[in-house]
């Protein structure tokens, strides 16, 4: 096997800034705060750290609304701090990877200012419209589109006579990527933070970057509409390619990454990557890779083990969506594997805290690069936010009896550091989101000190990631045996075989690895899970026999 680039085998660590830690008693984390824990991601392993936005912003969608993309939200820090942070994580071997997002800016950016005005060249920055007459002559928006936080996609503004488009909040205006200007400028926003030493973007809301054209009426076309807009999945009946998933986007990230290899070309240093945000039809989402004749994102997210096991957990589910990234990755890409953000619920509420291990372990055990986000080493699990603490937009755009079925808070909890005051995570008398119930004996300290705990699992399965060529390089082979027991073997000439075995379920299994893995073990083996019982303390919900991996 050929030796790898870094970001192939790199363990990727998601960093919501807001949450991880304080470091001046405001109740919102800062890249001060990051900075100070850096050793700690050190510590776990990790090889780059993502850092959700933390640029200038209202905050409105905690910093996917950007008002300037050159400057760093003040309550976060300042360049200089930003600087410290690359310093320091450079230092220890962490590259720092930023958030781009190219979609929208806050209504509050002075481009946008501009464009109400209609101020000479940002006229058309902005996607806006007339809007259309209805039967009454009564004026409506141009489409019947809607925005991922419910509600319509347009907005009309007095002050220009016309409405905008926002595929997420009413203060997230939609950028107008069939302008030039617009194009252009964001390649530069990309240049200025790699001039400041980032090692690359995870870039935001990828399939919604173009829209279809108006028609030779000059109107945007309605979409099928089904179900009301109180339905959660409303927005599925805009999955469609009018108003996501467009051919345009798809050269628009080839663009971005010409812009990631030129810099290197000039610049030198270790190569500058790409991570796309998709939820899109694997079709769509894998020629973000790109093609023989040209190149796309190095990593587009893989989030099948967050989609396909919203049906529930199996080895037959987790087959089936590891099955669907790999059977559709074209040759010679590289996989990676992501069980959760910022916006879903924990991993380990999800999946149900006695697999945080066994969904730990097989993100780093399946070929590529791992993705974890913050906490989910500890296994941290959903935090219980009230309609009155709920400050997520996709919420507040609800109302008190259906919020919880919007409502990314409890992913956004403060990370939990120690049992002492707010988890550590700061001195506030109130910080920004409360903290999760469980803080004080669900932690870094109580789990670095007790002898068996889902980050010593995490560290070891780390350590071994890291000394393994077979892990780095090494080929695979999967299968679910029955239903609820999932094997991965991963094997690589001269090297040690690795096998990853899971039980899924909460039955004893007894399973014959010899004959399907040709592997030198005991030719049967019996593997138990213990049964779901969250009142269980940390420790003694993991049973041994729960997971096995081990050379042979
Ligand atoms: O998310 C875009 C996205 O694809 C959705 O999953 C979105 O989170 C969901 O529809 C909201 O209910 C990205 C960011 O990850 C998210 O935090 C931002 O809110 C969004 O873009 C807008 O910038």
């Amino acid at each position: 096997a050929e030796e790898k680039d870094w970001w192939q085998t790199a363990q990727f660590y998601q960093i919501y800034p807001r949450s991880f830690q304080d470091s001046d008693g405001d109740g919102i984390g800062d890249l001060k705060g990051i900075t100070s824990r850096l050793e700690y991601l050190k510590d776990i392993g990790v090889t780059a750290a993502w850092l959700s936005p933390i640029f200038k912003s209202p905050m409105v969608d905690f910093g996917y609304d950007i008002a300037d993309f050159y400057e760093i939200q003040s309550e976060y820090g300042t360049m200089d701090d930003f600087r410290e942070l690359i310093a320091k994580a450079n230092a220890l071997g962490i590259k720092i990877i930023l958030d781009f997002v190219p979609n929208h800016s806050s209504d509050e950016c002075e481009w946008f200012q501009k464009s109400l005005r209609r101020e000479r060249g940002y006229e058309d920055y902005y996607v806006w419209h007339d809007g259309k007459l209805d039967a009454d002559g009564k004026r409506i928006p141009p489409s019947n589109w809607l925005q991922a936080f419910r509600g319509s996609a347009w907005e009309w503004r007095e002050e220009r006579q016309q409405y905008y488009l926002h595929q997420f909040a009413v203060q997230q205006v939609d950028l107008n990527y069939r302008n030039p200007a617009v194009v252009e400028q964001m390649k530069r926003i990309l240049r200025y933070w790699l001039d400041q030493g980032v090692a690359g973007f995870r870039v935001d809301a990828v399939p919604v970057l173009f829209e279809v054209e108006t028609d030779e009426n000059g109107q945007y076309p309605d979409l099928e509409v089904s179900g009301t807009t109180d339905d959660k999945d409303d927005r599925t009946y805009l999955k469609n390619n009018l108003v996501e998933n467009r051919p345009e986007t798809i050269d628009m990230v080839y663009q971005w990454r010409q812009v990631m290899d030129d810099y290197q070309r000039i610049h030198g240093g270790d190569t500058r990557v790409l991570l796309i945000e998709t939820y899109a039809p694997p079709a769509y989402t894998m020629q973000m890779y790109g093609n023989r004749s040209v190149e796309g994102a190095h990593l587009p997210f893989n989030f099948n083990l967050i989609t396909v096991l919203k049906q529930g957990v199996s080895a037959t589910t987790v087959q089936e969506a590891v099955d669907e990234w790999m059977k559709n990755m074209p040759a010679k890409r590289t996989a990676n594997w992501v069980i959760g953000n910022h916006d879903q619920r924990r991993a380990a509420s999800r999946y149900g805290v006695q697999r945080t291990d066994a969904m730990n372990m097989l993100v780093l055990t399946l070929p590529g690069a791992s993705v974890t986000y913050q906490g989910e080493e500890l296994g941290m699990i959903d935090g219980e936010i009230s309609w009155e603490d709920t400050v997520d937009p996709a919420a507040c755009n609800s109302n008190k009896s259906i919020y919880e079925n919007f409502t990314r808070d409890p992913s956004r909890t403060p990370f939990q550091w120690t049992a002492g005051t707010n988890a550590g995570f700061s001195t506030a008398s109130k910080t920004w989101l409360p903290l999760a119930p469980q803080y004080q004996t669900l932690n870094v300290d109580v789990e670095n000190s007790s002898a068996r705990s889902h980050l010593k699992i995490y560290k070891s399965l780390v350590e071994l990631r890291k000394s393994s060529k077979t892990l780095q390089n090494g080929s695979y082979k999967y299968k679910a045996l029955a239903e609820d027991l999932f094997v991965l073997k991963r094997f690589l000439n001269g090297d040690d075989t690795i096998i990853y075995v899971a039980n899924f379920g909460d039955k004893t299994v007894t399973v014959d690895l010899q004959s399907e893995f040709d592997a030198t073990l005991p030719s049967t083996m019996t593997l138990k899970i213990s049964s779901l019982d969250s009142t269980k303390t940390l420790g003694s919900d993991i049973n041994p026999k729960s997971i096995i991996w081990l050379p042979v």
